[in-house]
């Protein structure tokens, strides 16, 4: 369907038309009128989010080479809907050392991985000074590889722990090898909302301000926003708002990350799930509203490959990467792939199935190949 097409449906109102309007012409839209998008028909909003997604990607989807470590699942904070977070000695715990970190990074050392993501839980005992020399070694082993590593809500314990302030907190990091700051920890930005989900932990306005500072200095990071559990649309909405300001500020944010509540072994089952069409139309919203973001990410260890090529229908123009099984967090939370990899191939097909175009990059978004 062409865009302009979209403006002759009978049932849409006059309202509606004009929010449709505003998107052809890539005006930005104010927090109810994003609301609003809620209420169109997905169909509608996917022809609008590939609108927009065609004028900032011309088709490409982007994947990179990585795989993650979790150097602990120890965590001092029990946050609603972790499923992954345990207490010292507890069954299901694991707190790897700095050896035993090498012994996993090691096997890499001939590959063409670009990128290692780390997180974990806030271990109480574990400091800025442990994290940085874990950098530095894996640093000496693979010296070309990015590390996007520790979420806000981990950098903030462990920098008020140094009795640093942020910004010589993350200097710190950054001297040691830190490469970028991956999205987790945003969960959902409403005090209500985090008050009942993850009570603990940083604010958002700290969340806010950890970005922030990390992007003076030259250190870019990644957004997030957890949906699908008691949050409202609105909620929604205003979380993308305050992502959208800081964008306009400091241009630091590479990519937006929309991560789907799973219900499995924690505190918040009861709600269950949202449904893909859900998921489909909270992908495409975000691509309309944060018009400053150049690109959207689908994390496929979280929603599943089927789904995750379905997304690249509705804004989506990144997959994230390779993982070679080396996530806990979504499995442990019930997503279906229990050891998550992709080869490169799988990639590169599951993409051009789609229709799109593949392109292998690093985690500034340079591109390594064209497929
Ligand atoms: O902050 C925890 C989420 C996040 C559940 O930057 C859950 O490239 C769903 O930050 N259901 C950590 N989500 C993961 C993260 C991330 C993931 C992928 C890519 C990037 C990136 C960052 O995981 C946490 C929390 O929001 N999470 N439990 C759950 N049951
Ligand atoms: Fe800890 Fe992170 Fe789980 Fe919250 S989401 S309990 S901070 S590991």
């Amino acid at each position: 369907m062409l865009i302009q097409e979209l403006l002759s449906i009978k049932s849409l109102s006059g309202e509606q038309k004009r929010i449709i309007e505003k998107t052809i012409r890539f005006e930005r839209l104010t927090i109810s009128e994003g609301h609003a998008l809620y209420d169109l028909d997905l169909g509608i909003l996917g022809v609008v989010a590939s609108h927009i997604n065609y004028h900032k990607n011309q088709g490409k989807v982007y994947f990179n080479k990585n795989f993650h470590i979790e150097p602990t699942n120890i965590c001092i904070y029990n946050c609603k809907f972790c499923s992954y977070h345990r207490k010292f000695g507890e069954e299901g715990s694991w707190e790897y050392s700095i050896d035993d970190i090498i012994k996993k990074v090691e096997p890499y050392k001939n590959s063409d991985i670009t990128e290692i993501h780390i997180v974990g839980g806030v271990h109480p005992h574990r400091d800025l000074d442990y994290y940085g020399s874990m950098i530095k070694q894996i640093k000496n082993i693979l010296p070309k590889v990015h590390i996007k590593a520790f979420t806000a809500v981990e950098l903030d314990h462990m920098i008020k722990k140094a009795g640093l302030n942020l910004t010589e907190g993350l200097i710190k990091l950054k001297e040691y090898g830190l490469g970028s700051i991956p999205g987790g920890g945003a969960e959902i930005f409403n005090p209500e909302v985090r008050k009942k989900v993850c009570h603990e932990k940083s604010t958002a306005e700290q969340w806010l301000k950890i970005h922030e500072a990390a992007h003076n200095i030259g250190l870019p990071s990644n957004a997030t926003m957890l949906y699908g559990h008691i949050e409202t649309h609105l909620h929604r909405i205003e979380h993308l708002e305050k992502l959208r300001q800081l964008q306009d500020k400091t241009n630091g944010f590479n990519t937006f990350i929309p991560l789907k509540y799973r219900k499995q072994n924690n505190s918040l089952s009861y709600i269950g799930e949202v449904n893909t069409l859900e998921d489909l139309k909270n992908f495409a919203i975000s691509r309309i509203f944060l018009n400053n973001f150049n690109h959207i990410k689908a994390y496929w260890p979280m929603l599943g490959k089927d789904v995750s090529q379905i997304t690249l229908s509705f804004g989506v123009d990144d997959i994230d990467g390779t993982i070679d099984d080396s996530t806990k967090i979504y499995s442990m939370a019930g997503a279906e792939d229990k050891k998550p990899t992709m080869k490169s191939n799988e990639i590169i097909d599951l993409i051009k199935n789609a229709g799109k175009i593949p392109i292998e990059r690093d985690t500034l978004y340079n591109i390594i190949h064209e497929y």
